[in-house]
């Protein structure tokens, strides 16, 4: 790395058309600044921008079904997002917005640019129009049957079943959601950046320069330019975007995906000026960009062409794209409700940031889509954060306060268990490192909690407690070797846990903490202050996960409510078929549940005839049957009778099936004399 001086570090932009979840943590803002936090320990140069995405139709859409502007919509939820970064300790050198002035200038200057310099093609295209609107209907505009997979629902822009990303004019059988109406074709002119011309370029710079990028995403881009590149168009009639700044092009914008990676820019002027050239066209300028997977074209293929058309920047340098995390084995989704919103998780687990982050780490979706559980996050927090790395650090510390007073002692000579653990210390730092350099987090964060399990195996191999009497120089030493070693922590875990760093140093009393310092073994002088042991780390109680595996459920029942559909009516009956029926109104004597059943319920009817039994499958909806009785309920009375179970069942009674699948009771609405006739 040592050809760079400087790295430009740049988070996706999440759109500012809801709060931010796990998901965004987990696959781009959590692995981006564990990354430039390990950099600024090293000392390096860096800069860490991000920001939201204000444009584009999700957020149009948004405030048409809200009846509110688009602009409340984003200033809504930018503040929303801006603030659950920070207080998760994504430590953003800026953090902007695509609706600020100098956005809109620096996207709009750099089209023009590109357009002056006759980058773009002019194309007259039949497109979607929603005639009751009156207006075109681009990406998510409209929805239809995706052409490769089939499924319902897809996009204009994209099917999110298959990941395909489409034309609006792909679609089968498309509505508009604005209105639901059926689309007409209307002629439009757009412009459109040749990426076929840029194909040569990016195939150089990626297929042979860059072969070191992540499978995942070599691979996409490889597929990509395979397949063949196509113009692509980056404008569209909309009324919220920045103007295409060219005459004639009234009532156009830019396409979305063109000005947000111009916000990377944008930001960086908002941060330092002119100076912006130092870190986006200086070669020795090194550009990585943090992005989830469904990112990976854009950053890969499309910007570098603008960029390249533009031809005085720099290209990345690595798009370490993470694949996406799952919510206790199902889709995160938006719509559905179906994730765990960041300002949620803060308000039902305060200060728990730092298990947070460590747990969507250690299972960060680097290679494969991952899942995230309740019953994992506290798994890792109760048996990996509190027991190993939170019990080692406070064993230690109160033990020094208990035999040292609270002073770092001076350690005598070092005995080969010493200096073994000093040297697995220092191998686990290394190793951290060297994971940390190629983006390998989870990898890393296994390599930093080594050193907190080799901490603890350590005091709970040398017994100091035991030792006190016989010998308190040596517990001196041991105790000397296990403060460092909590000294590492607080350096290692720094990228990781930053609170939990923030907590250790001032516990140790360390001041001006450096990559350089960690695995040493004078990192505390003799003498030096410990203050008091506080605890870094609390047990997460079952409850707390029950709380929200329940939120789920109810969540999940909701989804299934909300997407039932009565079914369909079947094929017509006759009159005389149904007379054949006898349907009556029976009064329960007796309900128990059928031995040895699981399903089964035996009633004892009174039918106004003397009394009958039926047996019902509705056990599971009806836990405590002798509820039952007293109640009226209807029946069919001249069925054959049926043995089930051992048992003859005289009939069969009438019950709704529910859109979870329980069943419900038919009962006639007021008192009926039992054996009346229904019909
Ligand atoms: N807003 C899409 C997304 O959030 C988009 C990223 C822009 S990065 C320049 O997935
Ligand atoms: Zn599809």
């Amino acid at each position: 790395m040592s050809e760079f001086k400087r790295t430009l570090v740049t988070t996706a932009l999440p759109y500012a058309n809801g709060p931010v979840h796990i998901g965004h943590l987990a696959g781009v803002y959590v692995p981006a600044d564990i990354y430039v936090r390990y950099l600024r320990l090293k000392g390096e140069e860096v800069m860490m921008v991000g920001g939201s995405d204000e444009h584009g139709v999700p957020i149009t859409i948004k405030a048409r079904r809200e009846g509110v502007t688009p602009q409340d919509i984003v200033d809504r939820y930018h503040t929303l997002i801006r603030d659950s970064f920070k207080d998760f300790g994504i430590s953003f050198d800026v953090y902007g917005r695509t609706t600020s002035d100098t956005h809109r200038r620096t996207a709009s200057d750099f089209f023009r640019r590109l357009y002056d310099k006759g980058e773009f093609i002019e194309k007259t295209s039949q497109q979607l129009y929603d005639p009751e609107a009156g207006q075109f209907l681009a990406d998510r505009y409209v929805t239809g049957k995706c052409p490769h997979c089939g499924a319902e629902g897809a996009y204009g822009d994209q099917c999110e079943a298959c990941g395909t990303s489409l034309n609006a004019t792909d679609l089968i059988d498309p509505r508009s959601a604005i209105t639901g109406a059926v689309p007409v074709m209307k002629e439009t002119t757009h412009f459109y950046l040749p990426l076929d011309k840029w194909q040569p370029r990016l195939e150089e710079w990626i297929l042979k320069g860059h072969k070191e990028w992540k499978t995942n995403v070599y691979g996409q881009c490889k597929s990509w330019l395979d397949m063949g590149l196509q113009p692509r168009a980056v404008s569209r009639d909309l009324d919220w975007g920045i103007p295409v700044p060219v005459e004639g092009a009234e009532g156009k914008v830019l396409y979305v995906w063109f000005d947000a990676p111009i916000g990377y820019i944008s930001n960086t002027i908002d941060l330092v000026g002119d100076d912006y050239t130092k870190w986006w066209k200086d070669p020795e300028t090194r550009m990585i960009h943090f992005i989830g997977k469904d990112n990976i074209v854009f950053h890969c293929i499309v910007f570098p062409a603008m960029l390249m058309a533009d031809g005085t920047y720099n290209l990345p340098d690595n798009v370490p794209a993470n694949e996406f995390l799952n919510l206790e084995d199902d889709k995160i989704s938006t719509s559905r409700n179906w994730a765990v919103w960041l300002h949620e998780y803060l308000r039902d687990f305060p200060g728990k940031q730092d298990t947070l982050r460590y747990t969507l780490t250690a299972n960060a979706p680097e290679t494969k889509d991952n899942n995230f559980t309740w019953k994992d996050f506290q798994a890792r927090n109760n048996n990996e954060l509190v027991a190993i790395l939170g019990n080692f650090v406070n064993r230690a510390v109160v033990l020094d306060h208990k035999y040292f007073g609270g002073k770092v002692p001076e350690r005598g000579e070092l005995q080969e268990i010493d200096k073994a653990v000093l040297e697995e210390v220092r191998q686990a730092v290394a190793a951290t490192a060297a994971d940390l350099d190629q983006f390998k987090f989870r990898e890393a964060l296994r390599q930093a909690m080594n050193v907190a399990r080799a901490g603890n195996k350590y005091l709970a191999d040398t017994e100091p407690w035991k030792v006190w009497k016989s010998d308190p120089e040596r517990v001196a030493t041991i105790l000397n070797v296990a403060l460092q070693i909590c000294a590492t922590i607080a350096i290692v875990g720094e990228p990781f846990m930053p609170f939990m760093s923030r907590d250790l140093c001032e516990m140790l009393g360390i001041r001006d903490i450096n990559w350089q310092m960690a695995g040493r073994d004078d990192i505390l002088k003799a003498g030096d202050n410990v203050g008091e042991a506080k605890l870094l780390f609390t047990k997460i109680e079952d409850d707390a996960i029950q709380a929200q595996m329940d939120r789920l459920e109810r969540i999940k029942e909701e989804n299934k409510l909300a997407g039932w559909n009565p079914e369909p009516v079947k094929a017509e009956c006759s009159f005389e078929d149904f007379e054949k029926l006898d349907i009556r109104v029976g009064k329960v004597l007796e309900c128990e549940r059928v031995k040895k059943s699981k399903k089964l319920l035996k009633f004892r009817i009174d039918d106004g005839l003397g009394g009958r039994t039926i047996l019902s499958g509705i056990a599971a909806s009806y836990p405590e049957p002798e509820k039952l009785v007293g109640t009226e309920v209807l029946f069919i009375a001249n069925f054959a009778p049926r043995k089930m179970m051992g048992e003859e069942s005289q009939g069969m009674i009438l019950s709704a099936v529910n859109p979870d699948g329980s069943l419900t009771l038919a009962s006639a609405s007021a008192e009926v004399k039992p054996g009346a006739q229904v019909g």
